[in-house]
């Protein structure tokens, strides 16, 4: 699986070319802000959990029942590497394309370039063009596994008084009061752009998570009972993530003109 390897000054960091998948960051001097899951090596052709997966140009099952992998097909397919510039701060583009509408599941001619600039802080952005000659919506999600000691104790601040709609309870709409905390599995879509931040007091940091071109921010963590039955997680890892994604999903999916382009980022710093 070719992996571009970040060794600069300022960071160090890996992207694959598999799903254009960020897989890991620290700033010079810390510890990884991003979580890698314990259980190894994922197969070549499956999601991969951890980083900053790619989904495109669909979000959850809903959608598309029946359709292969849980959040689109960008983050299984590999993208051909489009170039590299910078040395304080490293880019490295990605691009994946279709020019000729197919009948799968969303069968329309695009083009994403998917851009990943390492440094004192990361930026993940995916840009969405309409090549086809039809409009079309797609949902897409920067799906960041951050990485933190212990999800009992962690709080996210910056979402208080925001409406989301909570996926563990079949969509009921709630309100958030105060900081969002864990006690079990957390699954929500909330109707603002952020930023948040992410206090993991057991780490002694806090992750800043700031995005553009988003409708909703998405936090997640499995708990133990979801959690462990993932093969691709290691023993005790549902306690060392939590998932605060920039999304354009749910009624906050993108509506594309022929020739429109779209653009999803999220800002990852200490
Ligand atoms: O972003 C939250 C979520 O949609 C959860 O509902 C859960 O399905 C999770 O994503 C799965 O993440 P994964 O990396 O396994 O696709």
């Amino acid at each position: 699986m070719h992996t571009d390897s970040i060794d600069v000054s300022t960071c160090t960091g890996s992207i694959l070319e598999h799903g254009a998948q960020v897989m890991t960051w620290a700033p010079r001097g810390e510890a990884p802000v991003l979580f890698t899951s314990r259980a190894g090596e994922a197969a070549s052709n499956t999601a991969i959990r951890g980083g900053i997966p790619v989904c495109f140009p669909w979000f959850g099952p809903g959608r598309h029942p029946g359709a292969p992998f849980n959040h689109g097909f960008a983050r299984t397919t590999t993208w051909r590497r489009i170039g590299a510039t910078g040395d304080e701060v490293r880019t490295v583009a990605y691009r994946l394309d279709r020019k000729v509408a197919t009948d799968d599941y969303w069968p329309y001619a695009y083009e994403a370039v998917l851009t990943a600039s390492f440094g004192s802080r990361l930026t993940v952005a995916l840009q969405v063009t309409n090549q086809d000659e039809r409009a079309f919506s797609f949902e897409a999600a920067l799906h960041t596994y951050l990485a933190i000691e212990d999800i009992a104790q962690v709080r996210v601040e910056g979402l208080d008084g925001v409406s989301y709609v909570d996926k563990t309870a079949d969509g009921a709409v709630r309100h958030q009061e105060g900081p969002v905390t864990f006690s079990g599995e957390t699954d929500r879509v909330y109707a603002s752009a952020g930023p948040v931040f992410v206090v993991d007091p057991v780490g002694g940091r806090e992750i800043a998570v700031s995005t553009s071109g988003a409708s909703g921010v998405v936090v997640w963590n499995p708990w133990e009972e979801k959690g462990s039955r993932f093969a691709d997680l290691g023993p005790g890892d549902w306690q060392r993530f939590v998932c605060v994604e920039a999304g354009c999903v749910l009624d906050g999916a993108v509506h594309l003109e022929p020739g429109r382009t779209h653009t999803l980022s999220t800002t990852v710093s200490l």
